[in-house]
């Protein structure tokens, strides 16, 4: 890590006095030129979606600077550097983030009231950056934070799709999807940098040429397109620290295609040139699942050939002899989305940087490092043969040769199994010859983790057995973890009140593990009393935000009981509706007396089903429809409600999260990777429902056997 040899020191360097002041005045003076110079009104006649834009431009210069000084010092230390390559970021939004990690939340909040506006409101102005699915997502989006506040010199690569992940609008009790237009309004957050420009190159033919005496191949690529930075300065917490999420957006190319122009169809030159940035267009809202779309391997290269360029780049502004790659140089593969990058390196090094294979193949083995999420062997991605081919001819040389050379040390391991040899091959001959994505992944990584505990018993046990015998100190797990800046900090100021009192500092906003210290105080009844309040608060903002979405008022005396994920099948929402439809039945059919023993419940269920995916559609369907019957039945009144919250996002969930008394967590245990839904609620203090799946497992040896009750059903 960065350590104490770290940007906190280094801006003893700088030059300080020079920077931004976070003065309340100086604050105000900012927004007010904001809002002339930049957003272009009058300093006297702004709305809410001015100031907040002009509020998030004076946090976006400070983020510069710090950004600037971030750059210089690695720069000038040149440490080996963490790339973590991710098809999606679920970001959300950035305003209360940012300054909360700046530590100038108080001082802009004073500055706005002044001004005669409201902080939080000016905050609610802002949307999510949604390109992302679901866990996996936001998992990458909570790790750059805290690589950001430990003080990493991290980057984090991905795509800026223009629509993210879709809007979910629920007519007649079905969902229906619409494009998430998350760049209309403009984003404060990113800085277009129109000179970091790479070529990306694709489809072609690959001719041998001479060379040396001897042969070599070269790609001659039929269509190029240009991959254009956006940075996102990503700060962290009590640091200068502020590092980058580089994510590409496709232009159409000036270098080749030069023809089209001369034959005189001008007009339908350009217009088919435009073509070009659908690549980054949309994120494919398909989670888990790879249906060997030419467009998102088209995504898939498109991002790994842009970042790599820029890597390499940075990589040869200080070294030459790429021998020196492994030092300066650690690339994480975010699931097997961007494992094309593993052929890319190989063809850098061998066809552009004339390495000699063995040579090349020695330095891509000590670089990649591979997270896989996913328990099932059809959630891995296959990609047709003919697909690569055609898209990327001489990546598919290159994985056949990865492939020869492998099963030829292979053979020599473990001998002529033929069955297992198949099974282990990076190609496969079925019916449709295509490439195990996962498998060139594990041959070539030299780390492989999964992301809980017994996911990476599965992994070893299940998955990749085969793999695992061959090379048992390959397979690891890091259990995912969650950020409580957003989860607790952001989300839930009461309550981070409440805890840096009690424990009498703040320290566990860098440092989770000291949230263990409020044990000490397990017992005492004010704590106790003062946490009840906070949970009040919570629910009491919840419950406006339910009634201002869908009418239905809900009484915060009554328990919370929240399921917000993905609708999955495994997820089990079906299991919870048949729970809620029989709690319904009971109170219906129960003694009039007996009802006041019932405590009352609303049930809250969130979550976007792929718009492929039929059944889980049809999970939100019954759904409303069962909210439907009850919430109109007078007799049943406050004892049960169900809430199906609309358009499920990071934004919500940080409104629900603390507003909750019980989640739940009920996946079919064995298909849960991890699961992060679970620690975000738990922090907040909320109780889990859950099965033993996943990280839960290792949440219940956390809490300890004491804090928890088994269902009478468990295996033990
Ligand atoms: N859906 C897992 O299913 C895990 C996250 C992050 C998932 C989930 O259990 O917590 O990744 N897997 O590791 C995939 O997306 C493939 C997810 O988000």
């Amino acid at each position: 890590g960065g350590g104490e040899t770290s940007v906190r020191v280094e801006r003893m360097f700088g030059l300080m006095d020079r920077f931004l002041k976070s003065d309340p005045s100086s604050l105000q003076k900012d927004i007010l030129d904001h809002v002339e110079y930049t957003v272009a009104r009058s300093r006297f006649s702004f709305d809410d979606f001015e100031a907040y834009q002009a509020l998030a431009h004076s946090v976006r210069d400070r983020l510069i600077e710090r950004w600037h000084d971030t750059q210089i010092h690695f720069k000038k230390k040149d440490p080996k550097r963490i790339y973590f390559l991710s098809l999606e970021f679920l970001m959300g939004r950035s305003l209360s983030n940012s300054v909360i990690n700046l530590g100038i939340r108080d001082q802009y909040a004073d500055a706005l009231k002044e001004l005669g506006f409201e902080f939080e409101v000016l905050a609610e102005q802002e949307g999510d950056a949604a390109l992302g699915n679901g866990g996996l997502a936001r998992l990458s989006a909570c790790q750059m934070d805290s690589l950001a506040t430990m003080d990493y010199p991290a980057w984090g690569y991905g795509l800026r799709y223009q629509y993210g992940l879709f809007r979910q609008v629920i007519l007649d009790g079905y969902q229906h999807e619409q494009p998430d237009y998350w760049l209309n309004f403009g984003n404060p957050w990113e800085i277009e940098r129109v000179h970091v420009t790479y070529p990306v190159k694709f489809y072609g033919t690959v001719e041998d040429e001479n060379f040396n005496g001897g042969k070599r191949k070269v790609w001659l690529p039929g269509e190029m397109v240009e991959a254009v930075a956006y940075d996102n300065p990503i700060p962290g917490h009590g640091t200068r620290n502020t590092i980058t999420l580089r994510l590409w957006a496709a232009k159409p190319s000036d270098q080749i295609d030069m023809e089209s122009f001369n034959t005189g169809d001008y007009i339908n030159a350009v217009v088919n040139r435009q073509r070009a940035e659908t690549i980054s267009s949309v994120l494919y809202p398909d989670d888990r699942s790879y249906q060997g779309k030419e467009l998102r391997l088209k995504q898939q290269y498109f991002f790994v050939s842009a970042s790599l360029q820029d890597i390499i780049r940075r990589f040869k502004d200080s070294h030459s002899n790429f021998d020196d790659f492994p030092e300066k140089v650690a690339l994480q593969l975010n699931d097997t989305h961007p494992s094309l990058a593993i052929a890319e390196v190989m063809r850098v090094l061998v066809d552009e940087e004339h390495l000699d294979w063995n040579r090349a193949w020695g330095i891509v083995c000590k670089i990649f490092s591979f997270t896989t999420h996913t328990v099932l062997p059809e959630g891995l991605e296959k990609v047709p043969v003919d697909l690569l081919e055609s898209l990327l001819p001489r990546h598919l040389q290159i994985i056949y040769d990865i492939n020869f050379d492998y099963i030829e040390e292979l053979k020599k391991k473990i001998g002529l199994d033929y069955d297992r040899l198949s099974r282990m091959s990076i190609v496969e001959d079925g019916a449709v010859k295509s490439i195990r994505m996962a498998n060139l992944a594990i041959v070539c990584s030299h780390t492989v983790n999964g992301v809980s505990r017994v996911h990476s018993e599965l992994l070893k046990t299940r998955v990749f057995k085969d793999f695992y015998e061959l090379w048992p100190h390959k397979f690891d797990y890091k259990t995912n973890g969650v950020t409580q800046r957003r989860w607790i900090v952001v989300s839930n100021p009461s309550l981070s009140a409440l805890i840096s009192k009690w424990l009498g500092t703040e320290a566990w906003i860098r440092d989770v593990d000291l949230l263990a210290g409020l044990q000490e105080q397990a017992a005492n009844v004010d704590l106790h009393e003062e946490w009840r309040m906070v949970r009040k608060v919570n629910k009491m903002r919840l419950a406006e935000y339910i009634e201002a979405m869908s009418g239905i008022k809900v009484s915060v005396n009554a328990m919370f009981d929240v399921q917000i994920k993905r609708i999955h099948e495994y997820k089990r929402q079906l299991l919870n509706i048949l729970g809620i439809i029989h709690r319904y039945d009971c109170i219906k059919n129960m003694e009039k007396s007996d009802r006041t023993k019932v405590v009352p419940r609303v049930c809250i269920i969130g979550g976007k089903a792929a718009p492929g995916y039929e059944i889980a559609k049809k999970i939100i369907k019954l759904c409303n429809a069962v909210a439907e019957k009850i919430n109109n039945d007078p007799d049943v009144g406050d004892l049960l409600k169900l809430v199906f919250i609309p358009d499920y996002n990071v934004s919500v969930a940080e409104l629900v999260i603390p507003g909750a008394d019980l989640s739940q967590h009920i996946s079919t245990a064995g298909h849960e990777a991890s699961g992060t839904g679970n620690m975000k609620f738990l922090m907040n203090g909320c109780l889990l429902l859950a099965t033993e799946d996943g990280s839960t497992v290792e949440i219940i040896e956390e809490i300890g056997e004491d804090n928890m009750e088994f269902e009478r059903s468990r295996l033990k």
